[in-house]
């Protein structure tokens, strides 16, 4: 990170003042205390705990300084109103300090590929950086900004959805020169009630472009009321601007031709979504004035990134939300939380799979049991337990749920019930059901997920 301690405090209107502390180069800023190294700013932020808990945990780990919102002895810090509006503040200003070209990217299924796509291509002509993981919220987009290496040219961000006004705020923040609205996705899948809430809430993604910015969306009349009028706007589709022809979808591959390329071209990856993505992430390229060879060399070697959090279908027809990518206690509570929204299929039940979340120190278990706020026993039918420190919650669960409705398979140095876990999935999962698996990757979550997609 190229920025010090007191040119944060001046962004962000710092309350206080650092003075008897010769300024400081940081080195980065976490949110997780976990994650401080020797030179970093600690960020403590409200999840399910209190981050202003971790403090001390941040200095016995190397911070040189923190955020607060409350006076604190001991230790140089950031004095702020939030914490969270301070590390936005900051981030806004570090990618206009730096000069990085913004690329935005939203919309339902597709962004994250999308996103990878885009990237790899940018990266055969520029240093290009991109969102991680999830990592595309009012947290996470700053995060992703606040990570990116010192000589970063193009970021290519993800931005992601939950309550209306969210992506104006992202969008705002960033400010894109070229931003990207995939698919608007069903209406059951999220929460905004209609396809024309959920379209006009990813059109904010303009919200914080300037006039020479660039428009992409599809070819969708859903979108057509929100489209604005000072902007130049690109749609693809059948009968746009941009289009795919010839599709030939193979197992494990697909080849196409698009009006941006003149010659086919064949991904390493099946589904035909893909070369609506692939043509949209060409196009990019060509506004940035990638060659149509760099652009190609890039797709057909693609790697996409696999096991965020996503909705996929098992072989039955049930809806599962997979989030087994990354598990603290803000992650599983916040998706918990978002699984509980969402209105469940007709007939269909909710049913909640929940793996240990691995390095949480002393007070794991507590950490667990923690979640019993958000299991709403009203919403969700069933509940599946695996691990080890997540007996507890178990436990407190059967209290709380109906009788036959908690189940518990154990994972310890001596015994994995894997298989188990396995076998009673799959017995129980109905086509109008809904399911979560969420947990530390080590939990190993994707196998049952893997499991349940194939027949
Ligand atoms: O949902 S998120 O993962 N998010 C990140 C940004 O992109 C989108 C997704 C998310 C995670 C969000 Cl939105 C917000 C927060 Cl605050 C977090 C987060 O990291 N939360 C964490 C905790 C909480 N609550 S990380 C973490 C680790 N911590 C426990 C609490 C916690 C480990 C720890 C345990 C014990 C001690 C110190 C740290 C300890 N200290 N014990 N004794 N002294």
């Amino acid at each position: 990170m190229k920025i010090t301690l007191h040119e944060v405090a001046k962004v962000v209107g710092a309350k206080n003042t650092i003075s008897e502390f010769d300024d400081v180069p940081l080195h980065k800023i976490e949110f997780d205390s976990r994650k401080i190294g020797v030179g970093d700013l600690f960020l403590p932020l409200k999840g399910m705990r209190d981050g202003h808990d971790f403090i001390e945990t941040a200095f016995d780990n190397g911070a040189v300084a923190t955020f607060s919102e409350r006076e604190i002895a001991g230790h140089p810090y950031i004095l702020v109103d939030d914490c969270l509006v301070a590390f936005q503040q900051l981030a806004q200003y570090y990618l206009a300090k730096q000069r990085v070209d913004v690329i935005a990217v939203t919309g339902s299924n597709g962004k994250t590929t999308t996103k990878d796509m885009i990237a790899a291509i940018l990266s055969t002509e520029y240093k290009t950086y991109k969102t991680q993981g999830n990592y595309n919220n009012e947290i996470g987009l700053p995060y992703t900004v606040m990570q990116m290496p010192d000589d970063t040219e193009k970021i290519v961000l993800e931005m992601g959805q939950d309550h209306m006004g969210d992506i104006h705020l992202l969008s705002d923040l960033a400010k894109p020169h070229i931003a990207v609205v995939t698919l608007i996705g069903e209406a059951h899948l999220e929460f905004f009630g209609s396809r024309e809430k959920i379209a006009e809430g990813k059109l904010q993604i303009v919200d914080g472009m300037d006039s020479d910015g660039i428009l992409i969306v599809p070819s969708d009349p859903i979108i057509d009321d929100f489209l604005p009028e000072n902007q130049m706007v690109i749609r693809f589709g059948d009968g746009a601007e941009i289009f795919v022809k010839d599709l030939q979808e193979n197992k494990e591959s697909l080849t196409f031709t698009t009006n941006v390329i003149d010659r086919p071209i064949t991904l390493p990856v099946p589904g035909k979504y893909n070369a609506t993505n692939a043509m949209v992430a060409a196009y990019v390229g060509k506004l940035l004035a990638i060659s149509d060879d760099d652009i190609i060399e890039a797709l057909e070697t693609i790697e996409l990134t696999r096991n965020r959090t996503e909705w996929k279908k098992a072989a039955n027809g049930a809806d599962i939300l997979s989030d087994v990518y990354n598990a603290n206690p803000t992650a599983m509570k916040l998706i918990l939380e978002t699984f509980s929204r969402i209105p469940a299929n007709k007939g269909g039940r909710k049913i909640a799979v929940l793996a240990d979340m691995k390095e949480l120190g002393e007070q794991s278990v507590s950490l667990h049991t923690q979640m019993i706020m958000s299991l709403a026993p009203d919403v969700i039918d069933t509940v599946i337990f695996y691990g080890e420190d997540i007996a507890e919650l178990a436990q407190l669960s059967s209290q709380m749920f109906p009788i036959g409705k908690v189940y518990y398979f154990k994972k310890t140095a001596q015994e994995d019930q894997l298989e188990e876990l396995i076998k009673y999935v799959k017995e129980i999962l109905k086509p109008e059901d809904q399911i979560l698996l969420k947990g530390s990757n080590s939990m190993q979550l994707s196998k049952v997920v893997e499991e349940l997609e194939k027949d």
